[in-house]
């Protein structure tokens, strides 16, 4: 059974086919003092009893109507508790919700964390985020989204950060039995199992999903059995013994932090209260409660402190009596604060963290470049410019691509920095994020845009919203092959550059032409925020410019003027500035504004609304779907803005409202270069 694991591997996995016998509610919550130092048995009360008396005064403040909700983690603390002690202060944790012992055991001033609860200035996200929902570099804790399971692919970015830089630190992260069952628990622990990343993933198994119990959620008997499947090391403790816990955490910890790898971490336990307050607990049978009771991990632990003579009557009362005064010190001041004051100015600039690309303007040597050998190109330099940048995809490596675009990457920058990954998207751009929070740059190549649907919620919950939410930023490039006239049918062809287009927080460019390839993405890859870089698979090899060798930017935001006219702006992006090209070279009767907007987000809205001013006619075209593409929006600006400019409706086109069909007559009908060459023809009889 051993034999597909390594030797280094073997020695807990042992321990954990020993245990077979699983942790139960019946079993008593055994304390060993072993050589424990009464300090650390000390530290150890106080950091759990702190939680406790938190949410005893949360639920008071609940039913006295003065907070909105709570996730109550109440016979949950040692496991928060356990870990964050066990580990050091540099070292990240990324919790969950019902983890508040993390919070206050990395010593977070309460008033910062009630104002936070309440969505006030002096949280970690100027009351843009709710509870737990935030991160902070300063304590090194990166707080949950509401999504589960997407924190886990974050850790193994940030494990992935501390492998490359050598310094021998553990990262943990949470999820519940319940969100376990997500594919991002699958993806992150198989890509933190390949890559060896020295990420904790601890399971906190309390029974319940919400109210779905344990055998409507999963058919394993216990989570470590999970473990082997994935050829990492499983343990499991009693949740409910913070003494374990920390011992745990602790030996695990060293160890990785010396051999870096995965250890999965079952912590079986039980949630004394509902879900969230106003959810109630009438699904979890009385007889639960009685027993879990009796394994209170509060009471035990001091009940065993007292036995063992480190805590007396006495000094139990004075700690408490000190920790009244802080959470009601804490609480004062929290309630003092008066709510954020509404500045849309700032509420829209701060989706991005403030960036201008290094001006290097195109200059020296030219060679003919098709767009791939541009996007390629531009990669190389970047990799060459920003040393701590990462590249990761399918088949990326060795391979170089299925278009080849990082062919000799690996023989230039190694197999550290040039990732072949697992077929995991979601852990992939997770890990990306976990990068950047960690100080590195990421690449993350889909295989083809199509794919991304796979990894959605990192960009548009994680990577997208985290600068906003809590001020940090996502350098992160998601490098998109995308389009259609490839005849390659529904799923290797699509156009969705709309979905991103309406996430705020999100840059998006979309080149034509091989210098603006290169130019953009070098400026992609110097901008610290989320950007989505649309390549279209068609344009690779089809169009060739002269090119610049050296490096140079192009800044997001400036559309190109293709072609200068009087009579109708054309405004377009892709494989639609090359239509366009097409149709007025055979219509040179037209004399047409061609603009070719470079990047969709920002959007130079500027030359759009400048160009139609003069010409009194707008043509909005693209490749995507007509219906709820990006030129709805297009056309709505134009209305709004230019309407007593306009001499003739604003005309758009785009795909048929059908997914892409493979065969290329039909594909060729799907696609608007026909509609367009007619309708544009009306318009400037109109
Ligand atoms: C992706 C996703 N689906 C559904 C939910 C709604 N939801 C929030 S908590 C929860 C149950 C979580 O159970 P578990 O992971 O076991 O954690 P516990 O609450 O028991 O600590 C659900 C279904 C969510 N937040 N995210």
């Amino acid at each position: 059974m051993n034999r597909c694991f390594s030797k280094p591997h073997q020695k807990l996995v042992i321990l954990t086919l020993k245990i077979r016998k699983m942790i139960t509610a019946e079993m008593p919550v055994k304390f060993e003092r072993r050589k424990h130092k009464d300090d650390i048995l000390l530290a150890l009360y106080k950091n759990i009893l702190k939680p406790r008396m938190i949410e005893e005064k949360m639920l008071l403040l609940l039913r006295q109507g003065k907070i909105a909700k709570w996730f109550s983690g109440i016979g949950q603390e040692a496991i928060s508790v356990g870990v964050a002690t066990a580990l050091e202060k540099e070292e990240y944790i990324l919790p969950m919700h019902r983890n508040l012992g993390v919070f206050t055991t990395r010593e977070i001033p309460l008033n910062r964390l009630f104002s936070q609860f309440q969505g006030k200035p002096g949280g970690f996200t100027k009351g843009r985020d709710r509870s737990f929902h935030f991160g902070t570099q300063e304590y090194k804790i990166v707080g949950m989204i509401s999504h589960l399971g997407s924190q886990m692919g974050v850790a193994d970015g940030i494990a992935l950060a501390h492998k490359l830089k050598q310094d021998k630190k553990a990262t943990v992260v949470f999820t519940g039995d319940g969100g376990a069952s997500e594919g991002d628990f699958h993806e992150s622990i198989n890509t933190a199992a390949v890559w060896d990343l020295p990420v904790i993933f601890v399971v906190e198994n309390n029974g319940y999903g919400l109210s779905t119990p344990s055998n409507e959620q999963f058919r394993c008997k216990q989570f470590i059995d999970k473990a082997i499947g994935y050829g990492i090391e499983g343990v499991q403790v009693d949740g409910n013994n913070v003494l374990k816990v920390y011992e745990t955490v602790k030996k695990i910890a060293e160890d990785i932090r010396e051999k870096p790898r995965p250890v999965l971490l079952e912590c079986i336990t039980f949630r004394m209260r509902g879900h969230e307050e106003a959810s109630g607990t009438k699904y979890v049978p009385k007889e639960l409660f009685d027993t879990w009771g009796r394994k209170d991990p509060v009471q035990n632990f001091e009940r065993f402190l007292l036995d063992e003579g480190v805590l007396t009557e006495e000094l139990i009362e004075e700690i408490r009596t000190s920790f009244k005064k802080e959470i009601e010190k804490g609480l004062e001041i929290a309630f003092a604060e008066t709510s954020p004051n509404p500045n849309t100015t700032l509420e829209l600039k701060e989706i991005y963290k403030e960036f201008a690309p290094s001006s290097i303007q195109v200059s020296g040597s030219k060679s003919s470049k098709r767009l791939i050998d541009a996007v390629s190109d531009g990669m190389r330099l970047a990799m060459r410019k920003h040393h701590n940048l990462v590249l990761m995809g399918q088949d990326i490596a060795e391979y170089g691509g299925v278009f080849k675009i990082t062919e000799g990457f690996v023989e230039e920058f190694g197999k550290e920095r040039v990732r072949n990954t697992p077929l995991c998207e979601s852990a992939i751009l997770g890990a990306g994020f976990g990068l950047s929070i960690n100080g590195y740059k990421a690449m993350v190549e889909m295989q083809f845009a199509d794919f991304v649907s796979e990894g959605i919620t990192q960009i548009v919950n994680n990577l997208a919203k985290s600068h906003y939410r809590w001020g940090q930023n996502a350098d992160v490039v998601v490098r998109m092959p995308t389009g259609a006239q490839v005849a390659a049918g529904p799923f290797h062809s699509q156009s969705n550059e709309a979905w991103f287009f309406h996430t705020p927080g999100l840059k998006i460019a979309y080149p034509a032409f091989p210098s603006d390839a290169k130019g953009l993405l070098l400026s992609a890859f110097e901008d610290p925020n989320p950007v989505m870089f649309f390549e279209h698979k068609a344009l690779y090899r089809s169009i060739t410019e002269d090119v610049a060798d050296d490096y140079y930017t192009i800044p997001f935001g400036k559309a190109r003027l293709v072609r200068e006219g009087r009579d109708v702006s054309i405004i377009t992006y892709g494989l639609g500035v090359h239509w366009a090209l097409e149709v007025l070279n055979q219509h040179p009767e037209i004399s047409a504004d061609l603009i070719d907007l470079r990047t969709l987000a920002p959007l130079d809205k500027e030359a759009i609304l400048e160009s139609v001013k003069k010409t009194g006619k707008a043509f909005v075209l693209h490749e995507d779907t007509l219906t709820g593409g990006i030129g709805g929006e297009l056309a709505a600006l134009i209305a709004e803005e230019c309407f007593e400019h306009l001499d003739a409706p604003v005309m758009r086109e785009g795909s048929l409202d059908t997914p892409v069909p493979m065969n290329a007559d039909l594909e060729h009908n799907f696609l608007p270069r026909k509609r367009f060459e007619e309708k544009l023809l009306r318009l400037i009889e109109y």
